[in-house]
Order: C-alpha cells, then sequence, then structure tokens
C-alpha cells in the first residue's frame, strides 16, 4: 500500500536533509504532527507560539539548508506569517505545512472554530500566497506530482513554499506511482562557456580586482567552492553587512566590512578603488551599502547571482552560481595578493569599576568569541556594534539584515542550535528585540542546549532613539523587566545567568564562561544613549533632517 500524504511529504522532505520540524499542533494538523512524532528520522520541535518556531525554522534553515514548519489553520499559520515573509526575502527555503478543516465541512461551509464563521476557506493560503514560491492543496490524487512541483520550487528559488493538507486527507495513501522527483537547476551550456570565459577574461586583466562575498554563497552551500577560488587565485574578498562570515575571516584574502561611506574608509578606498569587483551573490540593500552610499562603478562590476550573471550591462540567463564559480575554479592561477590587513576591535577601553560602554563592550565581545561558534545577532545597536569586529576561524555570524524582525534572533538561535549541535551558539540580542520572543528561551533548556546569550539592557529601543526627532519620547520606553532572572522562570535549571553594569563584573563573568558547562545568560545594563559606532553614524547622518 501507498504511503500516507502526511508521511509522503515528510519522506520528500527528509530527502532535502531536514531532520526536525518546528511548530505548534492543532487538531487539524494532527495527522501530520501525529506522523512527525512517529517517524524516527525526525525531531518534533515544539515552540511557545508559531511565530517564534517561523524564526527557528529560519534559524535551522541557515545552517541546514531546508527547514520545516508545521502549523494548524488560521491561528496558527497567521502567527507565524511574518516569520515565513521573513525567510523568503532572506532566502531560506522553509517549508509550511499547514492542517486545514477537513474536506466535507469546508464544501458545506460548516461555521468551525480558527474561520471568520464566513465560509471562506481559502483567504488564509491566499494570504500567504505572496510570501511563498509556491503552495498547493494536497489530495489523496496530486500529492505526488504536488508535492514535485512544489518542493522542485524551494530547491530552484530557496524561497519557503506552503502545503495545505485537509484533516481527513492527511492519513490517506497516495494515489499513484510513488516516486520523489525533484527537478534541479541546470545551466544552458553555451551560456554558462560564455560567461566563464568573459568574466575569467576580465579577472585576468585586471589589475586590481576585489570579490564581494555575498549571502547567496552560504544560501546555494557554495563556500567551499568559493574559499578555493579565492585561494587558488589569490583574490582579495570584502563583504557586505548581511554577508559577514560567508567566506572565513580569518583568510588572509579577507579585507573588512564594506559599507559604502558610513563606515571603515580604508575597505571603500580597496573595494571602490579596484578596477573589477566580482560581487558573487550580495544585495545592494540599504542595509548593506551604507544606506546606499556604496559606489561601484557598473562597468567594473562583474555579479555571479544564483542564476544569472552580469558583466557590465551584459546580462547572462540560466547560469548557475554553483556551475559558474566550478568553471573559474578550474581556470583560475595565482596572483599577488593586495588585501590589507583587517584590525580587531579590541582591546576592551575602560577601568573596571566604570559603567559598561561600547568601547569596552564589543571589543570584550569580540575576544569572548571563539573558532567554531555561531553568532546570532539580533537587529539593533548590538548587531551594529559586533558587526565590525573580526570574527575568529570558523565562526558564523548570522544577522536577519534585510527584513530586520525584531524578535527573530531569540528563536533562531534555537534553530541554529539544533542545526549545529556540535557548536556553540552566542545569541546577543537588544533588550526591546528580546521581550517579543523571551519565551523561547525554555526550548534551549528543553532540548538541553547551553547557549550563551547576552541580553543589552538599555532601558529601550536605543536605535529608535536614535532615529527619531526626540530620544525621550516614551513609545522608545520598555517595561523594566529583570532579565537575568528569566532563565530560571522559564526552566533553565543551574544555568550561569548574572546582571552586570560595570566593566570589570562583564570581564569576570567571561572569563568564568570559559570553564562552564551550562548555559549562560547574561543581562548587560548600559545607558540608555551608549551606542555602537556605525549606529552613532546613522544618527549623525540624518540628524540634519530634525534640525
Ligand atoms: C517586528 C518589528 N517591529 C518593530 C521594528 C522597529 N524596530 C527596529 S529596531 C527596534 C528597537 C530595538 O530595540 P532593542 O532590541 O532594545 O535594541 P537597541 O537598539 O536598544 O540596542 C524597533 C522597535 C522592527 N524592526 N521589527
Ligand atoms: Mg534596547
Amino acid at each position: 500500500m501507498n504511503r500516507s500524504i502526511a508521511q509522503y511529504l515528510l519522506d520528500s522532505i527528509k530527502t532535502l536533509g531536514v531532520k526536525a520540524v518546528f511548530g505548534v499542533p492543532g487538531d487539524f494538523s494532527f495527522p501530520v504532527t501525529d506522523a512527525v512524532c512517529n517517524d524516527p528520522a525526525l525531531r518534533w520541535v515544539g515552540n511557545c507560539n508559531e511565530l517564534n518556531a517561523a524564526y527557528a525554522a529560519d534559524g535551522y534553515a541557515r545552517i541546514n539548508g531546508f527547514a520545516a514548519l508545521a502549523t494548524t489553520f488560521g491561528v496558527g499559520e497567521l502567527s507565524a506569517i511574518c516569520g515565513v515573509a521573513g525567510a523568503y526575502a532572506e532566502h531560506l527555503p522553509v517549508i509550511h505545512i499547514v492542517g486545514t478543516p477537513p474536506t466535507k465541512t469546508m464544501l458545506n461551509k460548516r461555521i468551525i472554530h480558527h474561520t471568520f464563521g464566513t465560509g471562506n476557506f481559502e483567504i488564509f493560503k491566499q494570504a500567504t500566497s505572496g510570501m511563498v514560491c509556491a503552495s498547493a492543496t494536497l489530495a489523496p490524487e496530486n500529492a505526488i506530482s504536488e508535492i514535485n512541483r512544489v518542493l522542485s520550487a524551494a530547491v530552484y528559488h530557496r524561497r519557503p513554499v506552503y502545503f495545505a493538507i485537509p484533516q481527513d486527507y492527511g492519513n490517506l495513501p497516495v494515489i499513484g506511482k510513488e516516486k520523489i522527483d525533484f527537478t534541479f537547476p541546470q545551466s544552458d551550456q553555451a551560456t554558462l562557456r560564455e560567461a566563464v570565459s568573459t568574466i575569467h577574461d576580465r579577472l585576468s586583466m585586471a589589475a586590481s580586482p576585489v570579490v564581494l562575498a555575498g549571502y547567496l554563497l552560504r544560501r546555494l552551500n557554495l563556500q567551499d567552492v568559493a574559499t578555493r577560488l579565492i585561494e587558488r587565485a589569490n583574490l582579495p574578498f570584502a563583504t557586505m553587512f548581511m554577508d559577514k562570515t560567508t567566506l572565513d575571516e580569518s583568510l588572509p584574502q579577507y579585507g573588512g566590512i564594506y559599507d559604502g561611506r558610513i563606515m571603515n574608509r580604508e575597505v571603500r578606498d580597496f573595494v571602490e578603488g579596484s578596477d573589477c569587483v566580482l560581487n558573487i551573490g550580495a544585495l545592494w540593500s540599504d542595509f548593506n551599502t551604507g544606506i546606499f552610499s556604496a559606489n561601484i562603478d557598473r562597468t567594473k562590476m562583474i555579479s555571479i547571482m544564483h542564476h544569472h550573471v552580469t558583466v557590465g550591462y551584459a546580462s547572462y540567463q540560466n547560469v548557475e552560481m554553483e556551475d559558474v564559480l566550478n568553471g573559474l575554479l578550474e581556470l583560475a592561477s595565482p596572483r599577488t595578493l593586495s588585501a590589507h590587513a583587517v584590525k580587531k576591535l579590541g582591546p576592551p577601553r575602560g577601568s573596571p569599576d566604570a559603567n559598561i560602554t561600547p568601547d569596552y563592550f564589543y571589543p570584550a565581545l569580540e575576544e569572548l568569541l571563539k573558532p567554531g561558534d555561531i553568532v546570532v545577532a539580533e537587529t539593533g545597536t548590538v548587531s551594529m556594534g559586533l558587526g565590525f569586529a573580526k570574527m575568529p576561524e570558523n565562526t558564523i555570524f548570522l544577522n536577519q539584515t534585510l527584513w530586520c524582525s525584531i524578535g527573530w534572533a531569540t528563536p533562531a538561535a534555537l534553530g541554529v542550535a539544533l542545526a549545529a549541535p556540535e557548536r556553540r551558539v552566542v545569541l546577543i540580542t537588544g533588550d526591546g528585540a528580546h521581550q517579543f520572543t523571551v519565551q523561547e528561551i525554555g526550548q534551549f533548556a528543553r532540548f538541553g542546549i547551553k547557549p550563551v546569550i547576552i541580553v543589552l539592557n538599555n532601558d529601550g529601543y536605543l536605535i529608535e532613539r536614535l532615529l527619531c526627532k526626540d530620544p525621550d519620547i516614551c513609545y522608545n520606553d520598555l517595561a523594566q523587566w529583570r532579565y537575568s532572572m528569566l532563565p530560571e522562570a522559564f526552566g533553565c535549571k543551574n544555568w550561569l545567568s548574572v546582571k552586570v553594569a560595570t566593566n570589570g563584573e562583564l570581564a569576570e563573568v567571561f572569563k568564568k564562561i570559559e570553564s562552564c558547562d551550562c548555559g549562560v545568560y547574561i543581562e548587560v545594563c548600559m545607558d540608555k544613549m551608549a551606542a555602537s559606532e556605525l549606529a552613532m553614524k546613522i544618527h549623525d547622518s540624518i540628524k540634519s533632517l530634525y534640525s
């Protein structure tokens, strides 16, 4: 007998490397969640709510490539929607499975819970349709072909997809010949040859080529081939904010973070002074380009993107990034490296009994990091501060630079930790963002994960204080929580949880972390206007708007 629809879908997503399903159960989705729990190759990760589940799936996909999320109809899927939309923006294939009411109930337009009572059962799928690259409502007759079609879209676009499974269908067998069969993108060979040889010629003729190593390399798991290309050809590279640590920052070819006119003058000179900039999968967004102050002449720029390439004003379609990089690697030969050395932030500046300031905090964080760490940095002044630190070897820095939905980092860190159980996860978040999704810290303890969580308590939404007209306006204030007591309340037994206010206290607890084998939660108190350099520069650049 054929497998059930729910099982067949799970077996299909397992072939993409998914080993955990995040979510919250509900009666309509029982066939799906039952199948997950009965599948020895899958782990059910119950989250505190669906928004957290979607962010956790986002974090999992950043490390694992693909992720899965299961929610119930209406209430559950709508709670998840901001997280799924974020995954769309950030190019993360989260597979969202929604259990809907039974087919007969929908056909007869019964007034049932989780609906508007109007008989409209399509509205939620429609609401999601712009935030996924493909969707399907599964039935026994269409499940085999629809699952292949929708998952092929996830593979091609690396964006979320949506499956609705009516409650009465989930356990029914699929009809037809079972065949899990996704289509993988193929390059047009003639275009590929032409694109590779054009890029190779341009690079060979250039006097000072520079690579911008973009986030798509990580999304497509192409860091290895890109690293080999950079090493073989000795090409210096920089990254933009969203792309930080796409390639290892300990490589001698690493030249720092390029942020237009706002930060790092030497990196700007080095990138903008190049006669050939090879952009491999970076996005020209506001926070990547120093609020669009990056200035690279298009005629000097080559972009290798997911499915296309541009060289100056010429474009080549249907060429896959992977094939282009492999082609370039074959042709690459060494040249003399002219990268400039990247400075660290440190050492921390400030006396032990003084209140913690950014000059102490960010260099101290830089020193805390160890090779192999994964840093999950929340939107706000914390990521802007730590983003310019130099990461140790094999360290990954993750930030939601495009979607920028605060609250993302706490659950995302959970998803990251579950995808990389052998690595230490360091979550750094502002107090305001943490308040959005804080309950999820209980899951770290539940799943036996020992993260390092650092919460910057600066008494409000500092980045907003710096951007708005009146820094003291009440909408940027928060309820004052006693953050360091939260792990205990959320069931994180035997964690090291402390509140620090002076440089000396911070140094002491960072020292303690080195030898402790437990979850760590540090509430770092700072003045409500104490901001990292980038945050202050953005503040200065918009100040004129109000004066
Ligand atoms: C979901 C969502 N709501 C609102 C915002 C607007 N916003 C951006 S940053 C920020 C404040 C962040 O404050 P906090 O986490 O305390 O960090 P800080 O800037 O104080 O370091 C807000 C409200 C957002 N980005 N996302
Ligand atoms: Mg804050």
